[in-house]
C-alpha cells in the first residue's frame, strides 16, 4: 500500500483564495484570521503542494501602493523559493469590487469594459513575472439577473473581443501564455454567459486565436449544472483544450460549495481521476476549494492533505481497476470487435454505404444480449470500498 503523499510530479496546486479563505459566506463573517501570500506559500509548502495560483489581487490589493506591492512580491517571491512552490496558473479578479457588479467585459457600461482590459492587462504581466504559463477567465460577474437588461449576442460578442485583444496581448508582447475558459451556469449572477464547458469549447473556435484558447473545467460547476463532469473533460481532452482542471466536489441542486475534493461523490471522482491518469493528463491539478467554516488553520491543512490524498487513492483504485482480471474480462468481451462489419466502419465511401443497406440484421437476438453492467458495476462499488 502507498503513503499516498504528494510528490511534485502530482502537480498538486491551490489557489491563495482556497486556503487563504477566512470562512466568510453569504450569512456569516470570516472565522479565521487571514494569512499573507507568503504564509499560505509556507502552509501549502507544509503539506506538500506543487503549485499555487492567484488572482491579481489575492496577491497585491486593488488599492496597495506601489511601495506595499513590492514588499508583498519580495516576501512572495522568498517564500516560493524556500519551499520550491511554482506558479503554474493565475488569473483576474473581476468579480470582487464593486466596479463590477454587472459584470466586466459584458458590463453595460463602456467604462467598467475598458477598466476590465486594464486590469486584465496588469494581473497577465503579474501572472507571468511569477512564471504562470496557464491563464483562467472565470466570467463570474458576466450574467444577468433579467434578461432585459443586456442583448445576449451583444454579451457573447463583447466577451469575444476581450478575450481576442487577449490573445494579441500575450502576442505583442512574446507571453508563452495559453488561456483557459471557466464556465459556471450561475452564482453570482442569476444567470452566467457561457454556462458550461460545451458552450465554452463552441465558443472558442469563433475566436481569432482559438489555438490559444482551452478550458478549465470545475468539478462543482457542470454539477451545478446536472452534468456528468468526466464527460464533459474527455470531450475538451479529445478536442485538444484541456489546458487546466479545477477539482473540488458538489452537492447536486445547491450553491457552489467547492467542497474537498471527492468527499462528495466518490464514484464520480474515481471515474475523473482513472480518466484523467489514463490519458496521461499531465497539466496541474488544482482544488478549487476551502474547507469548511468550521475549521481553523490546522483544519485547512486537513482539507489539502484529503484533496491531495483522495485524488492518490483513487489514482491507485484506477490502477487496480485496469489490473483486475475478471473487469478486463468483461469490459473484453462487451467491447469484441465482429470482424466481419469492420470494414463497414470509419470514413464514408459509396460502396460501403451500399453494402451497409443490405446487411441482414436480427435486431430481437441483438437486442436479447445481456451487457453485464450490473456486475460490471458491482465489481467496481467493491473495489471503491476495498472488498476487492
Ligand atoms: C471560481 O471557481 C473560479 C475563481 O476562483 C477563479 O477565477 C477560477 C480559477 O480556478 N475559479
Ligand atoms: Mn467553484
Ligand atoms: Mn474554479
Amino acid at each position: 500500500m502507498s503513503t499516498f503523499l504528494p510528490k511534485p510530479e502530482h502537480k498538486f496546486t491551490f489557489g491563495l483564495w482556497t486556503v487563504g479563505s477566512t470562512g466568510r459566506d453569504p450569512f456569516g463573517s470570516p472565522v479565521r484570521e487571514p494569512k499573507t501570500p507568503a504564509e499560505l506559500v509556507y502552509l501549502l509548502g507544509e503539506v506538500g503542494a506543487y503549485g499555487v495560483n492567484f488572482h491579481d489581487n489575492d496577491l497585491i490589493p486593488i488599492d496597495a501602493t506601489f511601495a506595499e506591492e513590492e514588499l508583498i512580491k519580495k516576501d512572495f517571491r522568498k517564500a516560493l523559493a524556500e519551499t520550491g512552490l511554482v506558479v503554474p496558473m493565475a488569473t483576474t479578479n473581476l468579480f470582487g469590487d464593486p466596479i463590477f457588479k454587472d459584470g466586466a467585459f459584458t458590463s453595460n457600461d463602456p467604462k467598467v469594459r475598458a477598466y476590465a482590459l486594464q486590469k486584465t492587462m496588469r494581473a497577465i504581466d503579474l501572472g507571468v513575472e511569477f512564471g504562470a504559463r496557464i491563464y483562467v477567465f472565470w466570467g463570474g460577474r458576466e450574467g444577468t439577473e433579467t434578461d432585459s437588461s443586456k442583448n445576449a449576442v451583444d454579451s457573447i460578442k463583447r466577451t469575444r473581443e476581450a478575450i481576442n485583444f487577449f490573445c494579441e496581448y500575450a502576442l505583442d508582447n512574446h507571453y508563452n501564455l495559453k488561456f483557459a475558459l471557466e464556465a459556471k451556469p450561475n452564482e453570482p449572477r442569476g444567470d452566467i454567459y457561457n454556462p458550461t464547458t460545451g458552450h465554452m469549447l463552441a465558443f472558442i473556435e469563433t475566436l481569432d486565436h482559438p489555438e490559444m484558447v482551452g478550458v478549465n473545467p470545475e468539478v462543482a460547476h457542470e454539477h451545478m449544472a446536472g452534468i456528468n463532469f468526466m464527460h464533459g473533460v474527455a470531450q475538451a481532452w479529445e478536442a485538444g483544450k484541456l489546458f487546466h482542471i479545477d477539482l473540488n466536489d458538489q452537492y447536486p441542486g445547491r450553491y457552489d460549495q467547492d467542497l474537498r475534493f471527492g468527499s462528495r461523490d466518490i464514484k464520480a471522482a474515481f471515474y475523473l481521476v482513472k480518466f484523467l491518469e489514463d490519458v496521461g493528463y499531465d497539466a496541474p491539478r488544482h482544488f478549487d476549494a476551502h474547507a469548511f467554516r468550521t475549521e481553523d488553520y490546522e483544519g485547512v491543512k486537513d482539507f489539502a492533505r484529503g484533496c491531495m490524498r483522495t485524488y492518490l487513492m483513487l489514482k491507485e483504485k484506477a490502477q487496480q481497476f485496469n489490473s483486475d482480471q475478471e473487469i478486463q474480462s468483461i469490459l473484453a468481451e462487451i467491447n469484441a470487435v465482429d470482424s466481419e462489419l469492420t470494414p463497414y466502419f470509419g470514413k464514408y465511401t459509396k460502396e460501403k454505404a451500399n453494402s451497409i443497406k443490405e446487411i441482414p440484421f436480427d435486431r430481437a437476438s441483438i437486442a436479447n444480449r445481456g451487457l453485464k453492467y450490473e456486475k460490471l458495476d458491482q465489481l467496481t462499488i467493491n473495489l471503491l470500498l476495498g472488498y476487492r
